[in-house]
């Protein structure tokens, strides 16, 4: 049976798997779960995972969530190049420092951000922010365009996508992440 990954690209770990795997060429079946149907509350996910989130990993009778713990899985696993979770310990330990630090540091702000600016607004969260641009493009860089943008395509329209859905998905989905800010 093929490795499965559960993922919404509208989810930044969910984005962050996807283009680990892509970039090492690890195969895997892509199973989309849609976060704002509901997806994730479905019976059969629940078997996948006990905390009902994207991303999720299924390999075998094997089942793992959290981003971090799948990449880190992936790279065992699949033994990936050295940089990406280097053998040696100091330098692994400065990976592990920074995985550690981007949940609350990095991505709790990104998820704020979009649901916190109002939607429609046409907000272009680099507008302004050279450093974050600068950082962007060296992302760009590092993985390649074309993956780049096939992981971000959905995030980056997502202003149109949220305009034309059923304003009762996102009322769901927001008191969630507004719980992480208070
Ligand atoms: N710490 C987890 C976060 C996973 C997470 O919060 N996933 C969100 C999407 S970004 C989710 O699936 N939410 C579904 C829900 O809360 O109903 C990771 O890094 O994988």
């Amino acid at each position: 049976m093929a490795l499965e990954l559960y993922l919404d690209l509208f989810s930044q770990p969910c984005r962050s798997v996807y283009i680990f795997a892509k970039k090492n060429n690890i195969s895997f079946d892509f199973k989309k779960l849609s976060l704002l149907d509901g997806q994730q509350y479905g019976e059969d996910f629940g078997k996948i995972s006990l905390i009902r989130k994207v991303p999720a990993l299924r390999d075998g009778d094997f089942c793992l969530a959290e981003s971090i713990a799948i990449m880190l899985y992936l790279a065992e696993k699949f033994k990936t190049p050295d940089f990406w979770y280097p053998a040696d310990l100091q330098q692994r330990a400065r990976v592990n420092e920074y995985l550690s630090w981007q949940h609350t540091a990095i991505r709790m702000h990104g998820s704020e951000i979009f649901c916190l600016r109002p939607v429609g607004a046409g907000v272009d969260v680099f507008e302004g922010r050279p450093k974050l641009s600068a950082w962007r493009d060296r992302v760009q860089e590092a993985i390649g365009k074309e993956l780049f943008d096939e992981a971000h395509q959905y995030i980056l329209g997502a202003q149109e996508s949220v305009k034309s859905m059923d304003s009762s998905k996102m009322q769901v989905f927001k008191p969630k992440i507004l719980r992480l800010f208070m």
